[in-house]
């Protein structure tokens, strides 16, 4: 297959190339027109940018959680991935407390079965740090391409780790190089304050935002910064970062040189406390997820956006976590604490960025490096995923620049019942999706299969010092 006509972008910027594809490999990039004109199928990219498949480094399939299960499986939410452009997942397989690490992963083995449409990999959460859980950590390591652990400081009772156990995760990460994933919010306070507000009968959604406050975010992502110092500078990625305070944690640690990462999600670069948590009635139970949603009065928005620019904050995930608002979302009426807590967005977060390149927010190389190359370095994936470059999966993207995208709820294929984005306009539209040398989205006709995507065993980190 040559792909002809296309302006190929990568993190050093645009270059117009051809692309061959041998199998389910690129074999080599050519000069515009130089390439071999007899035997191969040609796939005309005229007018459209050529980038890598997109790589969502954080997703909860069939996730369970809060007395429901998230409500896209890897069927369905592989296949929306891949309708939206990305071309690989990374889910989160549980450990939960009690349970041998081992047993959580093969659960999610199972649940993976014949289902995904692209390829896929887990991190692992540990839900309970003991002697077992440190030996299974360098076990799936060693052996199972599981390179990178999340551990959480909100949830108590469900996900807690307390400051004994982090730390001892991290010393053991600084020993096996993995990566410690920190869902970095003080559940303990949060706890607190959301038994006092329900107290005064604040139960509306919008109450999830209020009593999870950006201090509390800032003040574990502090802290976890400060653990991986004790464990020996432990690498350590902040997952789902949403505040100017948090933010400003990441980039004094990334100033002074320390091993310190962050993404965030296009739901805290472009939502709010107000207009979405905040919407009338129960509606605001769409858009509860943790950590929450920000504030339009403060400055979240702009800082994140240009956290992205200056690369404290490395990658852009969707923490896609979906929740359907009949008998799900719906069991938190009356009680915002009952409300699931997630958003679904693996199929828009393509789109979603790159109206950030139209907005003058990033620029192209940058949108192809927070979704695709730096999650395909920072998991351990990279050169395979995330570059266009000879030897490397032929998982490629054709992307039109001059199309438009409109979002809704009776067009996406997430097994949602509503759509965060509603209505949302933007202007770019995945025009064909190509994985492992298979076109399996083209021009709006979907010809991948479930059972198609291959678990990827990572390895470490690139950026591991
Ligand atoms: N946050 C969510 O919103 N959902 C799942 C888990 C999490 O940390
Ligand atoms: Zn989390
Ligand atoms: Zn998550």
């Amino acid at each position: 297959m040559l792909i002809t006509g296309g302006t190929v972008i990568g993190p050093s910027g645009a270059v117009k190339n051809d692309v061959l594809v041998d199998g389910e490999t690129i074999a080599a990039i050519f000069a515009p027109g130089q390439g071999p004109s007899e035997g191969v199928q040609i796939v005309d990219a005229t007018g459209k940018y050529v980038i890598p498949g997109a790589i969502d480094a954080h997703t909860h399939m069939q996730m369970p959680f809060g007395g429901t299960e998230a409500s896209d499986t890897f069927d369905t939410g592989t296949k929306a991935a891949a309708i939206g452009g990305t071309t690989t997942i990374i889910d989160f397989a549980i450990q939960r407390y009690g349970e041998v690490v081992q047993d959580g992963l093969a659960a999610w083995h199972a649940k993976t079965e014949g289902a995904c449409h692209i390829d896929y990999g887990f991190h692992m959460i540990l839900g309970g740090v003991d002697d077992d859980a440190l030996k299974a950590m360098d076990y799936l390591v060693a052996n199972e391409g599981i390179t990178s652990f999340k551990l959480f400081m909100a949830y108590p009772g469900v996900f807690y780790s307390d400051d004994g156990q982090i730390l001892r995760a991290m010393q053991r990460a600084r020993e096996n190089g993995a990566l410690i994933m920190m869902h970095a919010e003080n559940g303990p306070a949060i706890d607190v304050l959301v038994k006092q507000a329900l107290e005064r009968g604040e139960t509306d959604p919008y109450y999830h935002g209020v009593t999870r406050p950006q201090e509390l975010e800032a003040e574990a992502t502090s802290r976890a910064i400060w653990l991986a110092a004790v464990a020996a500078d432990c690498p350590l990625y902040i997952v789902h970062l949403s505040a100017s305070k948090a933010l400003e944690q990441v980039r004094n640690a990334r100033d002074l040189g320390r091993n310190v990462f962050a993404e965030t999600c296009p739901q805290y670069l472009y939502l709010t406390l107000e207009d979405q948590l905040g919407a009338p009635g129960f509606e605001g139970a769409k858009w509860v997820c943790s950590t929450p949603l920000r504030s339009k009065n403060e400055s979240h928005r702009a800082d994140l956006w240009q956290g992205l620019r200056t690369n404290d904050l490395s990658v852009v995930s969707t923490d896609h976590c979906p929740f359907c608002m009949k008998d799900q979302k719906e069991m938190g009426l009356g009680d915002f604490s009952k409300i699931p807590n997630g958003i679904g967005s693996v199929e828009h977060r393509v789109d979603l960025l790159y109206q950030g390149v139209v907005d003058g927010k990033l620029s192209l190389a940058r949108w192809v490096e927070t979704i695709a190359t730096t999650p395909a370095r920072m998991f351990g994936l990279y050169p395979r995923k995330g570059v266009i470059a000879p030897g490397s999966d032929a998982d490629i993207v054709l992307y039109d620049p001059n199309g438009r995208t409109r979002i809704s709820v009776e067009t996406h294929h997430m097994n949602m019942d509503y759509s965060a984005w509603e209505g949302w306009e933007i202007d770019g539209k995945v025009d064909t999706v190509i994985s492992r040398g298979e076109v399996i989205s083209a021009g709006g006709e979907y010809t991948g299969r479930a059972g198609r995507g291959k678990y990827l065993r990572r390895g470490l980190s690139d950026y591991l010092l």
